[in-house]
């Protein structure tokens, strides 16, 4: 998960040919640069939680989400049905003693007051010349620090802060075994290792077939012999490497086909695992093979590794927006009495951290494997799972950190595109008629070579999935898109001032609340510039989710819209008069284009109150 600032910089930066391709995909530096970018598909909610690391739903004014029961059998004719048995017998009442669900090693005890162990911050003070030198290396290599993850234990022990009825919790006999999947590219030791005996010291011994490594082609040297050696002692741990870098989805097909437990577990490789992560997951893929589960997953702090927790009400669930990226939004109307320790669906989910049932991964069509290196696999999964019969959801009870990085630090085979590609994957074949809402929101990805999709359409027929409609009116009814009907003008609005070459500009690409709107130079390619006027009133823009702007003080930013959900609030009600001024209805004063700003200022005559609307080509 990654967080990008918008780099507002025009000019292209000419650097050696792999940083080059780094930087086309992780800034936005050039205006040729086409489509979608990763910090518009992945939006890191979770680094902006309160100080006790729960994050505050209501203080942050998310979109909330609810899911009616579905997918039960009388909703799904047509589709598919999946006959693998289940692990658990209905009534049986059989439980695991504490003793049977020993973990594969003991966890060693280490000092409490070591450092990082609870979870707990490590800041170096006063770091000397050379300690500065090492954890900026750590920083260009890893995008974390990784001085301070090396300074804590590979053990550390996190505290059992599970919620009480989770703690209490006795689990069914007999569940299923899982393989643990971790895949990685160049990953530093100190998380990978620690990922590895989170699982090891946290898993009972009965259920944890194996951990597979999959080496993505790592090119550091600690990844390679040095790491086969130490895992020659660490039972049942191998690693198996990919000929060539293949990206995180081809390397999970490959760590899946090499495993043999019951369920495939998928790991990122920088996670910890805490107390009793495991058996929440295994119970409900024992009871349904279908239902696909994910933990709830913690933030560890990619700069102090300090590891957040999050309690069954405050658990968030994963959306996505029209440009067919992740967020995280607060459970909707949450029933007052719902056990701690009850399962919650979601729409989609973050995509490195589940369990599912392996013989159903195959049956629901594993991944696609014309997916490359990263990006989009997850959205494909979770429509898939939601549309051809399948159930995902987070059990509170299970708690993974994984740390949450700003940028990526390895290298992108093929830039910027590949994620583009990945993404129209997912809309050509999942998203029907619905598909024209993400282009309008991207209007470059149609530029994007898409490859064949002949296979997945196929896949989704023989499935009998349902339709993009059904997932949309079902499992995420919140995502909303005003009809053609009710949108009178969409696309760049340029400012007169300046021979009209600047456009309004949210500079947002994270769909933010209380950001400025401004202005940046137009550069048809929609996103952060693209308007929709409705006959509502409202300006909205929805590429992330949905945002009308709304005057405060002299300033105009982005809320929250209210309609459909409510009627238009007089505070986002605009007027687009005849001769181009955007007049806002309740304070009867128009949008001025002030240096690189917008003002709210007193209705004028004049050239830098005068907007003019450029539809975007889409084509
Ligand atoms: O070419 C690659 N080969 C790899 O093996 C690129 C990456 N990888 C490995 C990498 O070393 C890591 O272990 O793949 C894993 C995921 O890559 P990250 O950690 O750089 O990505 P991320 O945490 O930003 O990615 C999130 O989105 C991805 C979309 O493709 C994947 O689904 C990741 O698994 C996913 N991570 C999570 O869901 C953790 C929670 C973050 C959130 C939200
Ligand atoms: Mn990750």
């Amino acid at each position: 998960m990654r967080f990008y600032r918008r780099s507002r910089l025009k000019t292209i930066v000419t650097v050696l040919a792999v940083v080059s391709v780094y930087f086309l995909v992780y800034t936005r530096l050039s205006d040729s640069d086409e489509g979608l970018h990763e910090e518009e598909l992945k939006i890191d909610r979770r680094n902006s939680q309160n100080d006790d690391g729960l994050p505050d739903a209501d203080a942050r004014n998310e979109p909330l989400v609810q899911i009616p029961a579905v997918n039960d059998e009388e909703l799904n004719p047509g589709v598919r049905r999946f006959t693998g048995k289940p692990y658990l017998e209905k009534y049986s009442k059989d439980v695991y003693t504490p003793d049977e669900l020993k973990p594969w090693v003991e966890k060693p005890r280490t000092s409490p007051s070591g450092p990082g162990e609870y979870g707990k911050a490590v800041k170096i003070n006063n770091p000397s010349e050379p300690e500065s030198a090492l954890i900026k290396q750590g920083w260009d290599r890893h995008a974390f620090n990784q001085h301070v993850c090396d300074k804590i234990s590979l053990h550390r022990f996190l505290g059992d802060k599970r919620d009480q009825e989770c703690r209490a919790r006795k689990w069914r006999k007999k569940l299923p075994t899982t393989s643990v999947i971790i895949v990685f590219h160049n990953e530093a030791w100190c998380t990978l290792l620690r990922t590895v005996y989170s699982v090891l010291e946290n898993s009972p011994k009965v259920l944890l077939k194996e951990i597979i490594l999959v080496d993505d082609a790592s090119t550091h040297d600690h990844l390679q012999s040095k790491l086969d050696d130490y895992v020659q002692t660490l039972h049942p741990v191998r690693v198996v490497r990919m000929p060539e870098r293949s990206g995180l989805i081809r390397a999970r097909l490959a760590g899946a086909a090499e495993s043999t437990g019951d369920v495939l577990t998928f790991l990122d490789a920088h996670c910890e695992c805490a107390v009793g992560w495991l058996e929440p997951l295994l119970e409900r893929i024992g009871e349904d093979r279908t239902v696909v589960m994910t933990p709830v997953i913690e933030v560890i702090d990619s700069d102090s590794f300090a590891m957040g927790f999050t309690s069954a009400k405050h658990v968030q669930v994963g959306i996505l927006g029209w440009s067919l990226g992740f967020n995280w939004a607060a459970q909707k109307n949450r029933p007052a009495g719902k056990p701690n320790d009850a399962p919650i669906t979601s729409p989609t989910m973050a995509g490195g951290l589940f369990a599912m049932d392996r013989d159903y991964f195959y049956f629901l069509g594993s991944y696609d494997d014309q997916m490359l290196v990263w990006g989009g696999e997850n959205i494909e999964m979770s429509l898939r799972i939601w549309m051809c019969g399948g159930t995902l959801e987070t059990h509170p009870c299970s708690h993974v950190g994984h740390v949450f990085r700003k940028r990526a630090p390895y290298t992108h085979p093929g830039g910027g595109n590949v994620i583009v590609r990945n993404v129209r994957r997912v809309a050509d074949v999942w998203m029907d008629e619905y598909s024209a809402q993400y282009y309008r929101r991207n209007p470059r990805a149609k530029r994007v070579a898409v490859g064949d999709l002949t296979a997945r359409k196929q896949l989704r027929k023989d499935l009998g999935c349902k339709s993009f409609e059904w997932y949309l009116n079902n499992i995420y009814p919140d995502l909303y898109a005003p009809p053609a009907a009710d949108i009178v003008l969409a696309g760049e609005w340029h400012s007169e001032a300046q021979n009209g070459r600047y456009c309004m500009d949210s500079g947002n690409q994270n769909g933010q609340l209380g950001v400025k709107t401004g202005l940046y130079v137009c550069h048809g390619q929609g996103g952060n510039q693209d308007y929709m006027l409705t006959r509502q009133g409202e300006i909205r823009q929805d590429f992330v989710k949905e945002l009308c702007l709304e005057p405060s003080g002299s300033n105009i930013v982005t809320k929250s819209c209210i309609y459909p959900h409510g009627s238009v609030p007089a505070a986002q009600k605009w007027e687009f008069t005849q001769s181009g001024q955007f007049r806002h209805l309740d304070t009867g004063r128009c949008m001025e284009a002030v240096e690189m700003t917008i003002q709210m200022r007193p209705c004028l005559d004049t050239l830098a109150q005068l907007w003019r609307h450029k539809a975007l080509i889409t084509d």
